[in-house]
């Protein structure tokens, strides 16, 4: 893996988080806010050597936190060395650009900091463009003389992307034509892509997207179901393209499973806009499985945040089904589990880690997609025994009778193979 610092001298970035305790802040107490900041800044390489926190009614117009606490902290940065101070919240242009007077130093907002480590984690040529998409959004307001001369002093975190730090020394047209550039190669890319999801529609398999807060284990869930290697560790992000992989169920159904990029509050608008394509697996998806790391202290915030995403890309009415994650690290809080499970009761409770709970799991999805499949009454005849084979092989067989004149059955089949087994279906056991 390449290094995930990149400033010319490699030392690591030192960096102060500011976070702002307002009154309306309900739900994420802002420790909980910049304990999450702190794991994002790790993810993207820094250490983190200090935060503060001002109390204020609402944020300054043009210095985000009050004059006096900025001069405060500068103090304090400048005594720890410190490369770049990072803001929990997004940071309008002229804030960013005062406060680095201020700081004299780099200043980031959470978003260049979400963007920053998307940029670290793509891999495929649309994930590249989608995350320099966004990237180059968010920095034309901020495109200044002084970022200019800012990203060739220092580099490192907010200021590489796709392009490298070149881009950050062109002036807005230029911003301007590649974004237009992209946003014409995207097309292109999302237009294979619809091609590649018609072919999957006409195969008629149930598709299933696993969605969830970042870090909550979907990535080790896929791996668990399906074989699939995907990467998986304890950092945020570590998955950014989605990755499909087929399931095949003990009902001998299909189902069709992707992984995809990990949700978080605040998830940049910008970001979840160019991130629509790659999304729209979710929103095609028959089933949701929301993975939920309960023993996160901030489980139930973090179910809210990914039901706020999935409602921005439009997935917001799919079916769901809620997968409480990581059972195995509960210790002694069961009755926050009994509180989600009271809440969704159809929710499964497993370890993607042990294993424990994924047949029931298993077994809930191929309920919650039955409905893909009908039901018939079949006749076949006792030495059509190849269709019978197939019989057992495509569809679900509920029940089976070898004793009269033909072999009876009743089984679930997936609506693409009716054909197959025309001549032998005698009832449709779903209309009746
Ligand atoms: N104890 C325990 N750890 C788990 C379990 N599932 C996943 N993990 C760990 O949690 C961390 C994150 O897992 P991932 O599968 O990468 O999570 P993800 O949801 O794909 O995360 P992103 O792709 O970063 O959004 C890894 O260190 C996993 O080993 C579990 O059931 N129990
Ligand atoms: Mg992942």
């Amino acid at each position: 893996m390449k290094a995930l610092i990149e400033t010319r001298n490699r030392k690591t970035e030192r960096v102060f988080l500011v976070g702002v305790e307002l009154k309306t802040r309900t739900g994420w107490e802002i420790r909980d806010s910049l304990n999450e900041l702190s794991e994002l800044a790790n993810t993207a390489g820094a250490k983190v050597v200090g935060d503060g926190i001002q109390k204020m009614v609402s944020p300054c117009a043009a210095t985000y936190i009050g004059k006096g606490k900025a001069v405060e902290f500068s103090e304090i940065c400048r005594e720890a060395d410190v490369d770049t101070v990072i803001f929990d919240d997004e940071l309008t242009p002229a804030q960013s650009r005062n406060l680095e007077k201020a700081f004299n130093c780099k200043v980031l907002d959470r978003t260049s900091l979400i963007l920053d480590i998307f940029a670290q984690r793509a891999r495929t040529r649309e994930g590249k463009m989608q995350i320099e998409l966004a990237q180059l959004q968010h920095l034309l307001p901020r495109l200044t003389r002084f970022w200019g001369h800012l990203s060739r002093q220092k580099g490192g975190i907010g200021m590489r992307g796709g392009e490298g730090e070149t881009q950050l020394e062109t002036d807005r047209r230029r911003v301007q034509d590649r974004i237009a550039r992209i946003t014409r190669d995207l097309e292109v890319v999302r237009r294979q892509r619809s091609t590649q999801r018609y072919s999957r529609q006409r195969n008629h398999w149930a598709l299933a997207s696993i969605v969830g807060y970042t870090n909550a284990g979907k990535s080790t869930l896929l791996n668990k179901l399906t074989g699939a290697e995907v990467l998986a560790e304890d950092k945020l992000f570590a998955t950014l393209d989605p990755t499909t992989r087929r399931l095949r169920l003990d009902t001998n159904q299909n189902v069709l499973l992707t992984d995809t990029v990990g949700f978080i509050r605040k998830l940049p608008h910008g970001l979840v806009e160019s991130f629509k394509a790659t999304l729209e697996e979710v929103v095609q998806a028959d089933l949701l499985l929301h993975v939920v790391d309960v023993s996160h202290p901030q489980a139930s915030d973090q179910i809210a945040a990914v039901n706020t995403v999935l409602q921005e890309i439009g997935a917001e009415g799919n079916p769901t089904l809620m997968v409480f994650n990581k059972s195995d690290q509960l210790g002694g809080s069961q009755e926050k589990l009994s509180g989600f499970l009271e809440q969704y009761p159809h929710g499964v409770v497993i370890s993607a880690l042990t294993g424990d709970g994924i047949p029931a799991l298993m077994a809930e999805l191929g309920t919650q997609l039955r409905p893909l499949r009908e039901f018939f009454e079949l006749s076949v005849p006792h030495d059509h025994s190849g269709v019978i084979a197939r019989l057992h092989e495509v569809g679900q067989v509920i029940e089976r009778d070898y004793n009269g004149e033909t072999a009876r059955f009743k089984a679930r089949i997936p609506p693409h193979l009716h054909s197959e087994f025309a001549s032998y279906i005698i009832r449709n056991l779903q209309a009746a």
